[in-house]
């Protein structure tokens, strides 16, 4: 790579986000990371530094509240200020109950976050490429629950059809841009994603992975790196990727 290009990634303290910081770090990226929990991104990025020298500037900001995302964007220095790939993977499930039994504190959560927050930080960014004229390449973290609906699911799964309809509908809009737009539609992958579904509680999130071997933050990153080194005219629009022992949101071998 001549020039670095530079990678917004939300959600990077843990899981996918964290997964996918190292692995475009270990490709010569330079990363601006962000989330809420600023001592892992502290953490994160001295080890990027140490392990692969990267070039690592870190926002710790709530993706729900659109003011301090446009703070955080307009803080950036200058030499990480021209972005070129926005990964969109802030996100989380809370709860999973039938539509009468939800918490309505849950489901602000989901929809605030991963469907509200992701539009806060695509309208600025897609701003900043758009200003720039140089194109750009927006990933949004979608999921298998982005197309279908399993019992319980409910509000999640509606969060994660609204990110696939958003990413059809960005594809389309900022078409005339050069702006790429990729939607990773992962099943099951084990970070810290069950537990935060189940508020904290580690053995039934456990218990959402045994029998099976989930994918690992470190898989979906891989997709993703992927796709954001295709040359400037190929856009992959969508790719799905679940476990070997998972056909979709509805059949799974258990052992
Ligand atoms: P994790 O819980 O491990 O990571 C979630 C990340 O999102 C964390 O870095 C967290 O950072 C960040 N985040 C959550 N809320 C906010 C917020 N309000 N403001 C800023 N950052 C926030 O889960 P995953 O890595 O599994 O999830 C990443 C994405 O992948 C999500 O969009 C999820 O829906 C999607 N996905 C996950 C699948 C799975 O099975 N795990 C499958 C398909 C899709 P912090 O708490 O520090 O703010
Ligand atoms: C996360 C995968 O199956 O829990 O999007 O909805 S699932």
């Amino acid at each position: 790579m001549t020039t670095k290009k530079v990678v917004l990634i939300t959600g990077a303290t843990s899981g996918i986000g964290e997964a996918t910081a190292r692995a475009f770090a270990e490709e010569g990226y330079k990363l601006i990371i962000t989330g809420r929990r600023s001592e892992r991104l502290a953490a994160l990025k001295s080890s990027l530094q140490e392990q692969f020298g990267a070039e690592v500037y870190l926002a710790s900001f709530d993706v729900r509240d659109k003011a301090m995302c446009d703070a955080a964007l307009e803080a950036l220095p200058e030499d990480f200020a021209d972005i070129d790939i926005l990964v969109n993977n802030a996100g989380l499930a809370a709860g999973l109950e039938h539509i009468n039994e939800g918490e309505v504190s849950d489901w602000n959560a989901m929809i605030d976050t991963n469907v509200k927050g992701l539009l806060y930080i695509t309208r600025a960014v897609s701003n900043r490429m758009i200003a720039r004229g140089k194109g750009g390449h927006i990933i949004n973290l979608g999921s298998t629950a982005g197309t279908q609906v399993y019992e319980n699911g409910n509000v999640y799964c509606a969060t994660k059809h609204a990110v696939h309809a958003l990413s059809h509908g960005m594809r389309i809009d900022l078409l005339r841009h050069r702006i790429r737009v990729t939607e990773i539609r992962p099943g099951m992958v084990e970070t810290e994603f069950s537990v935060v579904r189940f508020h904290g509680d580690k053995e039934r999130a456990d218990g959402v992975y045994r029998g099976l071997k989930p994918l690992t933050g470190d898989d979906v990153a891989e997709a993703i790196v992927w796709a954001a080194m295709q040359p400037d005219h190929v856009n992959i629009s969508e790719i799905v990727l679940t476990p070997t022992a998972q056909a979709d949101s509805y059949y799974k071998f258990v052992e």
